[in-house]
């Protein structure tokens, strides 16, 4: 079954050019409209300054793509919700029965593996939840990168879920956790998290190298990079505390489970930080476009 790769990424990969893949559940669950489509197309256009060539995936009619055209791109950011979040576990699905899918970074690393990628942008990924030792809810992002040879390069994970353990799950995952630039895992919205990360980057060319590693030694699993939010949109780590709280409760009350949970807690955060999250959350996508982009660069580099 067929994977629809645009031309532009096509040409790319042939020539072992940079290349960068992009996910879709945060343009369609992960902010809203416009603001998602004006972050998706900045985000490209980093990706692109920075000398790499941006693959967005997503699931359109039943296909899966591999970079999107700009009215594709729009479609997504203004159908928003009505495309259904897509982990792994919903793939066979939305392809079966030719729905409109947006990739999580589980189904994003899948796909981007499958088409040569090996470099992916994100904001945050999923991890192991609060309370996570009694619901047992840990993305699935945590065991693609267990078992996927794609590089994520993302802002750490958010405060949302519990930190430490989503560490423990990833080491015991086998996965490669790096920090950029620092010795401690940062929390998205804040450049701290208290937990210390075993490997520590300093630039592309070092991540290029490890990268390079972890391919010819054909460990089979995943790299995860950590980049801290830029000091002046890093938020006051109280002030999303307390909004976390507080949206922890009312998903608590209104009894939101399972797929549902980390969407609504995103948008309440965003809410009851009166959308200063949604800015840091534009701006570290950005710097983390940016840091990916160059990366690539360095490992096509590396390659050639
Ligand atoms: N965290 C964010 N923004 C996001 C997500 C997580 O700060 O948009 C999205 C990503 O697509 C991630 C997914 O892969 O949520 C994880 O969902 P879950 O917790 O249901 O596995
Ligand atoms: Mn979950």
């Amino acid at each position: 079954m067929g994977v629809a790769v645009s031309p532009e990424v096509e040409a790319a990969l042939a020539r072992g050019g940079a290349v960068v893949a992009l996910e879709s559940t945060i343009i369609c669950h992960g902010m809203p409209y416009p603001k998602n489509l004006q972050t998706a197309m900045e985000v490209e256009a980093v990706v692109r300054e920075n000398g790499a060539v941006p693959a967005t995936i997503a699931i359109l009619d039943g296909v899966p793509h591999v970079g999107l055209s700009s009215e594709q791109l729009k479609s997504l950011a203004v159908n928003g919700r009505q495309f259904q979040k897509t982990a792994r576990r919903d793939i066979a699905h939305v392809v079966a029965s030719g729905g409109n899918g947006a990739t999580t970074v589980s189904a994003t690393m899948f796909f981007a593996h499958k088409v040569g990628i090996p470099i992916f942008v994100t904001g945050g990924i999923g991890g192991v939840h609060r309370n996570g030792e009694q619901t047992m809810d840990i993305s699935s992002d945590l065991t693609e990168l267990g078992k996927t040879p794609v590089t994520v390069i993302s802002a750490g994970v958010k405060s949302i879920l519990d930190i430490p353990r989503t560490l423990e799950y990833l080491e015991t995952q086998g996965v490669t956790v790096a920090a950029y630039k620092t010795n401690e895992f940062p929390a998205f919205f804040t450049e701290v998290s208290g937990c210390k990360v075993p490997c520590r980057i300093d630039s592309p060319e070092e991540c290029a190298k490890i990268i390079h590693a972890n391919k010819n030694l054909h460990l089979g699993s995943g790299i995860l990079v950590a980049v801290p939010i830029p000091k002046e949109h890093a938020a006051s780590g109280n002030a999303i505390e307390s909004a976390i709280q507080k949206a922890l409760k009312e998903a608590e009350d209104k009894n939101i489970i399972g797929n549902a949970i980390t969407p609504f807690m995103l948008d309440r955060v965003k809410v009851l930080t009166g959308g200063s999250s949604l800015e840091a959350n534009i701006a570290l996508v950005k710097n983390n476009a940016l840091v990916g982009a160059k990366i690539s660069v360095a490992l096509s580099d590396l390659n050639q």
